[in-house]
Parts: structure tokens; sequence; C-alpha cells
């Protein structure tokens, strides 16, 4: 693990963050949202209120149990015709909510402690999990680019996540991803298998019974 010191605008040392080197191009920043926490959150409910977190059905008809919703050009969507980006919200009929400046700040200055520095996200896919709910392994590949990393950013109670490798048998490692912590993979690690065993009850001072996770992405 390597320190990292994050500061504010005006250069006041906040908080002591940490990097974890879990693969190649695999990063998990311990702690790193501390700095940003305060626009945050009601940068969150101002994309809420816009679009709500909903709950998509997948091709065959199954109810995924992490509630979704998305900022940005692009949103990550499921239906009965599959999995795809849209620019509109199928619920709202308009655009998704911009990505609010904060959340952009928040995933370069991640990207950037990872090693990539171009990264211009145009989706961030809003998941809301509940006690129970889970995500199966998989891999992200509805984006155009696999040179562009990803940037995942961990709110509220904690979630086991499996890192696995590049086939789907390959062995997984769980990884805690508590409150404030953001993990960043690119390059060499951009298709690994992952996902998220069933979340436990919990409670967080901010966010009750419910983990949020912000993945950004440069879809198109
Ligand atoms: C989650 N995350 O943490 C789900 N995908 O709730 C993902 O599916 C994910 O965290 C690609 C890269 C990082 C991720
Ligand atoms: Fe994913």
């Amino acid at each position: 693990m390597c320190n990292l010191n994050l500061f504010n605008r005006s250069d006041t040392k906040l908080e002591q963050s940490s990097e974890e080197r879990l693969g190649k191009e695999t990063y998990l920043l311990h702690n790193f949202t501390m700095p940003f926490e305060k626009s945050l959150l009601p940068a969150l409910e101002t994309v809420i209120a816009a679009a709500n977190f909903r709950q998509m059905k997948t091709r065959r008809g199954f109810t995924m149990s992490v509630a979704m919703t998305n900022c940005g050009d692009l949103g990550w969507i499921s239906d009965s015709k599959g999995y795809r980006y849209s620019k509109i919200d199928p619920i709202t009929k308009k655009s998704w909510p911009c990505i609010p400046e904060v959340f952009f700040d928040l995933a370069s200055s991640a990207a950037i402690a990872a090693g990539f520095n171009n990264f211009v996200p145009d989706a961030c896919l809003i998941n809301r999990y509940e006690v129970g709910a889970k995500m199966a392994l998989h891999q992200d590949q509805d984006e155009l680019d696999f040179n562009q990393p990803i940037v995942s950013i961990s709110l509220g109670i904690p979630a086991i996540f499996l890192l696995g490798g590049l086939t789907k048998a390959d062995k997984t490692q769980r990884i805690l991803l508590s409150h404030g912590d953001v993990l960043v993979w690119g390059g060499a690690d951009r298709l690994r298998f992952h996902g998220v065993l069933p979340i436990k009850s919990a409670m967080h001072p901010l966010f009750g019974n419910s983990r949020i996770n912000l993945t950004f992405r440069k879809a198109h």
C-alpha cells in the first residue's frame, strides 16, 4: 500500500487515503471520496430527483435485484431487447441528467491516481443495493473503447466484490468495498469478470441500510 495525500482546493490536507494494487492495472483507492463528500450527496440527490432508481428487467424477463439510474450523455439500460447504452431515460423519455461537476472531479482524480490521465466519462451508472441485492459475475463490454478505464465508487454499507480473471472460470478474489472506496481498472484488466455478493444488513449514518455504487465509463 502506498499513501496518497489528498488536498482540497485551498491545499489543506484533509484525509489520508491509501492505494492498493489488486492487479496489473487494478487499483483500490481506500477512503478516496472524503474531500468530495460535502457536495457529493446533494449532487446525488439532484440526479435522483430527475431520474429515480428503478429495477430493470433482463432480456429473459427477470427483475434485477439492484435498482439503477444514470447520469451523463449515455445511460446503461436493460430490457427485453437486452443491455445497451441509451441517450434517453426510458421512464421519463428525456435525456439523463448531466454528470454533476463533483462526480466528474472525483472520477477524473481517481483515474489519475490510478495512472489513467485522460479519462472523460460520458456515462455514470448509479446502482442502489439493499439487503440481499447482488450482481452476478459479468464483464463490462457494452462500451466501444476498452482502452478507457472504469472508475467505480462505493458509498453506504459495505459489499464483498468478486474480482475474477479474463475467463468466467478463473478464480475470484473477495474484496471488501467500504464507504469511500474507489476501484479503478483498465488496460490489461479492463475485461476482468466481476460481481457483488448478496449485501448483508448494516447501517450507514448517511445512506441508511443501502449501498450506492457509481460506475463511470466512456461508453461511446
Ligand atoms: C458494483 N460494479 O460495485 C458493481 N464494473 O456495485 C461493477 O459492476 C463494476 O465496480 C466494472 C468496474 C468496476 C465495477
Ligand atoms: Fe461491472
